[in-house]
């Protein structure tokens, strides 16, 4: 049996703007919501912050040095939208355009692509003070904006964007929280709370419209983190109870991107509370896109159940599932699989990314100042065996990148959490590679399964 990925199978890692940047105010950038929400007492695990982070603002040519040394073939990074647009809309900062310049010309000549998400979390302060953020529809509105702008000034040298990353960690976790509260941190109703994912939403659609009027030949996609439903057994009626499951569980973020309206069931469940929406925005919305890029972390487990109305039930996690270093990472490598099988399946999605795919360990330095980190290892390693099924079997499964390139601000868990296959020192901002950026390397090198 083949445990090679096909040619020109993209191997990447990834990061986000506030999570590694640092240089929080530095040559004029703005303040987003994740600085206030930072700097509010009590809102980030023992009061950390996104201030210095890794530094990579400064220290982006080691890091692509780095990245060239381990052979990757792509970087996704996003850019922080108040480096540019200090208020989010209005007056361009030039300093801004030039680091992200400066590092996408970089890692051209590295040989490295660069892919871009427009927007991973950071919204401008500025437009939460004086719009709430996404409860005003200004926000998508300058949200197209600002990827006019960012496409006019990158499309010669970056040839692939992601809208928006995962709707539900700045619309639900952010105004409608249930677990961890993210950023801004208030709590709406359920009629806000769609109404700010509906606005999400056009964001997003908003948002490609933008980059295509003024690049025609870019490419652009999403990196949405969908419920990832998961067959309990491999037989006919459980994974057909997952294909639905897939579908209604994201019926009002990817669903709704993929079909350009909002399931007729998802409008039903939330009657009165539906959002406010026209049929122009629903176009928008539903905007085709080039690829769809997901973020794969944790199943949920799905069992075909006749006696439910919908067909299916969702299983919980029974107290001894194991997990990684963050108890909310389950081990369930099938998703690397059952993603892009439903994915292509019920959308016919012809062109799939795993955005992020990753894990927290609790790493140690020994004696000999190396990470052995075999516990990461074993994490993507058995995900790359269900992501190299899902080539195999001609599901159009195009590249992986890898969460994350280096251990960073892990939002409201702060520093607490190592992701990284690169281990970084907070105090000395050291850089050290750990065994499984080995293994990647020699994964990649491969291009197979090792
Ligand atoms: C992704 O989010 C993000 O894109 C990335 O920025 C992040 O660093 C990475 O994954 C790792 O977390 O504490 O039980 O309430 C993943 C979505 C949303 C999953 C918040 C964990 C908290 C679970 N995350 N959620 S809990």
């Amino acid at each position: 049996m083949s445990r090679a990925f096909p040619d020109g199978f993209l191997w990447g890692a990834a990061t986000a703007a506030y999570q590694v940047e640092g240089a929080a105010a530095q040559d004029g950038r703005g303040p987003s919501v994740w600085d206030t929400f930072s700097h509010t007492p009590g809102m980030v695990k023992h009061g950390h912050n996104g201030d210095t982070a890794c530094d990579q603002y400064n220290r982006y040519s080691e890091d692509t040095a780095l990245m060239k040394k381990l052979g990757l073939g792509a970087y996704r990074f996003s850019v922080s939208w108040s480096r540019i647009m200090p208020s989010g809309r209005g007056e361009v900062n030039e300093k801004g355009i030039d680091y992200y310049r400066r590092l996408t010309e970089g890692l051209l000549e590295a040989g490295i692509q660069p892919w871009m998400t427009l927007f991973h979390w950071d919204l401008p302060q500025a437009l939460q003070d004086d719009f709430g953020g996404w409860q005003s529809r200004e926000t998508s509105k300058y949200f197209g904006d600002y990827c006019k702008l960012i496409a006019s000034r990158f499309s010669d040298v970056v040839q692939n964007y992601m809208t928006i990353n995962e709707f539900s960690c700045f619309t639900d976790s952010g105004y409608y929280p249930s677990g961890q509260v993210f950023a801004p941190g208030v709590m709406l109703d359920v009629k806000g709370r769609n109404q700010v994912r509906h606005n999400a939403l056009l964001a997003h659609g908003l948002g490609v419209q933008a980059i295509r009027s003024v690049s025609p030949h870019v490419r652009v996609g999403i990196a949405e983190n969908p419920v990832i439903c998961v067959p309990v057994m491999e037989t006919e009626e459980h994974i057909q109870a997952a294909e639905t499951a897939f579908r209604e569980e994201n019926a009002h973020f990817l669903t709704t991107v993929l079909e350009g309206r909002y399931p007729d069931s998802y409008l039903r469940s939330q009657g009165k509370d539906a959002p406010d929406f026209t049929d122009d925005e629903m176009k928008t919305i539903g905007s085709p896109l080039d690829f769809v890029g997901v973020n794969l972390y944790l199943a949920k487990h799905v069992m075909a159940d006749s006696e439910a109305p919908s067909g299916y039930r969702i299983v919980s996690y029974p107290p001894s599932y194991p997990h990684m270093h963050a108890p909310w990472i389950k081990v369930s490598p099938e998703i690397c699989y059952w993603a892009p099988r439903f994915l292509n399946k019920i959308w016919e999605v012809k062109e799939i990314y795993i955005t992020e795919n990753g894990c927290a360990t609790d790493d140690t330095v020994d004696e000999t100042g190396r990470i052995n980190d075999t516990d990461r290892i074993f994490y993507i390693r058995n995900h790359l065996v269900s992501a190299q099924r899902a080539v195999s079997e001609g599901i159009p499964l195009k590249g992986y990148f890898c969460w994350s390139l280096l251990d960073n601000f892990e939002w409201a868990d702060g520093y607490t959490y190592r992701f990284g296959i690169v281990h970084v020192d907070f105090n000395t901002l050291k850089r050290t590679p750990k065994l499984s950026a080995l293994f990647y390397s020699r994964l990649i090198a491969a291009n197979s399964i090792l």
